[in-house]
């Protein structure tokens, strides 16, 4: 099977289970354990925030995220097709009582304008806005990095606005990589951030979320209530500290190949997509004369796994454990499903 499901499916690499096996561990629930602390450090330190913490996941750091922000009964906004909004099982209403206001960006990317719009009066009628969420890159935009600028004009205005910015940096290094800013600079125009170790830089499990040290004290408490406080979690923070090292700079074969992809799917019949969109590791086509979950179901069929995120469109992500050949051969199962 070609999977071109997602980055997530990556599997960990042999030094990162030689640094799991290594791994010097202690009880994180105290503190003790010094992975973990190394961990966090670095990434508090990557990132120019105070402090950081382990989660298990992107979608506890996010929703540890917004607990520890937003007050139950306030409102976030959020990008209208953000994974928060989406693919996070309305977490933010179920477990933190708090209202999402998705408002829709371009390629991903939210305005102030868009923002400034969507920000409450303060008025007994009306929820408080109480967070700004932006994701970078951008899942649903097909891996589109949200220029600094962006996230500067929209930094700025929830600064003057007093609300605070969390960053979705589920593949913040994909942004990274592509741009050459720094993973600091992104960093800077987000109150916290969540980046991941367990999509594209292929470690286990594991994400981290970042800020004031105070705002981490508060975010422990909820990760702790959320059963998310794990004991000698080292073993995964070993595995984090390899895919930081180690596999951050290759994710730009990830991004050559997604472009190669790209530009063969292009050229196919009932397909809409331009190629020069394709700025990461993520190519997302819409079909214009089949279901997706038809050519979903006919690839499979062919070996060749992908996602449908809704009717028209499909998903294609490469990664590390997908070779050019294996792109290629996925470029030729559509051109024979599509020409039929
Ligand atoms: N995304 C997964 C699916 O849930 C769609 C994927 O295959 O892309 N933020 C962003 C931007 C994400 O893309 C994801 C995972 C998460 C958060 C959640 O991370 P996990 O899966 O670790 O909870």
């Amino acid at each position: 099977m070609i999977d071109l499901r997602s980055d997530t499916i990556t599997q960990p690499t042999l030094e990162m289970r030689r640094a799991m096996a290594r791994a010097e561990v202690g009880d994180d629930v105290y503190g003790e354990d010094s992975t973990v602390n190394l961990l966090q450090e670095k990434v508090a330190d990557l990132l120019g925030k105070e402090e950081a913490l382990l989660v298990t996941s992107g979608t506890q750091g996010n929703q540890v995220s917004i607990l520890t922000h937003c007050p139950p009964g306030s409102e976030a906004i959020v990008e209208l097709n953000s994974h928060i909004f989406l693919n996070e099982a309305g977490a933010a209403a179920a477990l933190a009582g708090v209202q999402l206001f998705p408002v829709p960006g371009v390629r991903g990317a939210l305005t102030a304008a868009g923002i400034r719009a969507a920000i409450r009066e303060e008025e007994e009628h009306h929820p408080s806005t109480s967070l700004i969420c932006l994701e970078n890159t951008h899942n649903f935009a097909g891996g589109a990095v949200i220029p600094l600028e962006k996230m500067q004009e929209v930094y700025q205005l929830a600064r003057e606005q007093k609300i605070p910015v969390h960053l979705d940096g589920a593949r913040l290094f994909n942004a990274v990589v592509a741009t050459g800013v720094t993973d600091g600079e992104f960093a800077q125009r987000a109150t916290t951030v969540m980046i991941s170790f367990s999509k594209g830089l292929a470690a286990p499990i594991g994400s981290v979320i970042a800020g004031p040290r105070d705002w981490i004290a508060a975010a422990r408490r909820w990760r702790r209530r959320l059963g998310g406080g794990m004991r000698q979690a080292g073993i995964i923070a070993a595995a984090a500290l390899v895919a930081l090292d180690a596999m951050v700079d290759r994710l730009v074969e990830d991004h050559t190949l997604a472009k190669l992809l790209a530009e063969k799917l292009a050229q196919l019949p009932g397909v809409e997509l331009d190629p020069s969109m394709v700025e990461t590791n993520m190519v997302i086509i819409t079909l214009e004369r089949m279901p997706a979950a038809h050519f979903v179901e006919e690839m499979r069929k062919r070996g060749v796994l992908i996602l449908s995120i809704n009717p028209h469109q499909v998903r294609f992500v490469t990664h590390k454990d997908v070779s050019r050949a294996g792109v290629e051969q996925a470029a030729v199962i559509a051109r024979q499903i599509l020409k039929q």
